[in-house]
């Protein structure tokens, strides 16, 4: 029998001999894994969403229209990412995030639906909605990474305008910073707030996504965790989904949310998994000085946060006869 990585390939080599583009051939193997033999067992579970931090209270209300709208799980998370990467207020997200160390805002994004395509975005300057490129690199190419201008040309080509993302107050706490010029990561203020998001729709799909202008005055060129899939985020449609927040050093050094859902494929909750892969890092470096929280959700909508010091919060909300909110303290430690 045909085992299907070869029949993945008879399929990419019948669509080169027949001229097709890259793309093309992206899409044939992409409806091919949409196909239900490949096992995906879709939950009965409610639809539910969870998000990093208190904005995540607006974010999954986005979501939910979203859905409301007939959208996927997918659509969830763009629609919940943008309405905090265009709050100028926020200082860690989108427009208004607070620049490296010269000046200059740059944005890391990524995407990740439950048949496991990914796209992302890093060091993305002048383009307020990074996710909704990294969506369009997952879904327009045959890449999974974009990083710096080439990710800027790509969004233009796409359609997307470009904006000044360095704000007035941004621009004043830069300035602000220079006076001391010192780089100190500080738990839990303003430059930890990415927003992590995860869904779970109505036909049991899962996605995730994470958007971020990352971590405030880092160096030029710095590339956190946020956009890196398998650290920032990680879904597996037949398992679940994880998403980080604080400093992504620690996360990439460890992998974080790619272990998180690893964990749960071995039979941790999400929140035991959670529990699991912060302790691994407090096991591996000193963390007195740095932040770290995950999040979790599974293909059951079971949910679960955990971060190395107190003050990680995350927004869940769950769609059952009625849509329920709320914003819970993760436990720590
Ligand atoms: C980063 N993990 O760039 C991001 C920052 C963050 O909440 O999560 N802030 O390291």
């Amino acid at each position: 029998m045909t085992n299907r990585r070869e029949f993945l390939g008879k399929l990419a080599a019948l669509g080169g001999a027949l001229g097709l583009s890259p793309l093309a051939i992206n899409r044939m193997i992409g409806a091919e894994q949409a196909n239900p033999q490949n096992n995906f067992q879709p939950s009965k579970a409610p639809a539910t969403m969870v998000s990093t931090w208190n904005h995540g209270i607006l974010a999954n209300a986005e979501g939910f229209n979203a859905l409301e709208n007939g959208g996927t799980a997918m659509d969830m998370i763009e629609h919940a990412a943008k309405i905090v990467e265009a709050d100028a207020e926020g200082l860690s997200v989108g427009i208004g995030g607070l620049p490296d160390r010269d000046g200059h805002v740059t944005l890391d994004a990524c995407c990740m639906n439950h048949l496991g395509q990914a796209g992302s975005v890093c060091f993305l300057q002048d383009i307020m909605h990074p996710l909704s490129v990294a969506r369009k690199v997952m879904e327009e190419t045959p890449h999974v990474i974009l990083a710096g201008e080439g990710a800027r040309q790509f969004a233009i080509e796409q359609g997307f305008k470009t904006t000044n993302l360095l704000t007035k107050k941004a621009h004043s706490a830069w300035e602000e910073w220079k006076k001391k010029n010192k780089y100190e990561p500080v738990i839990n203020i303003e430059n930890h707030d990415t927003i992590g998001i995860l869904a779970l729709d109505d036909h049991g799909r899962l996605a995730g996504g994470c958007t971020t202008s990352g971590v405030a005055f880092k160096m030029h060129g710095r590339v956190g965790d946020s956009p890196i899939i398998g650290a920032g985020l990680f879904v597996d449609g037949k398992i679940g989904a994880a998403t980080a927040t604080g400093l992504g050093e620690a996360v990439l050094r460890t992998v974080g949310s790619f272990l998180v859902v690893e964990l749960m494929r071995n039979g941790q909750t999400p929140q035991q998994a959670c529990e699991t892969a912060v302790r691994r890092i407090i096991n591996s470096m000193d963390t007195t000085n740095l932040q770290v929280g995950y999040l979790a959700l599974d293909k059951n909508g079971n949910y679960g946060a955990h971060a190395i010091h107190k003050g990680f919060n995350y927004a869940v909300t769950i769609q059952e006869e009625t849509r329920k909110e709320q914003l819970i303290d993760s436990t720590w430690g």
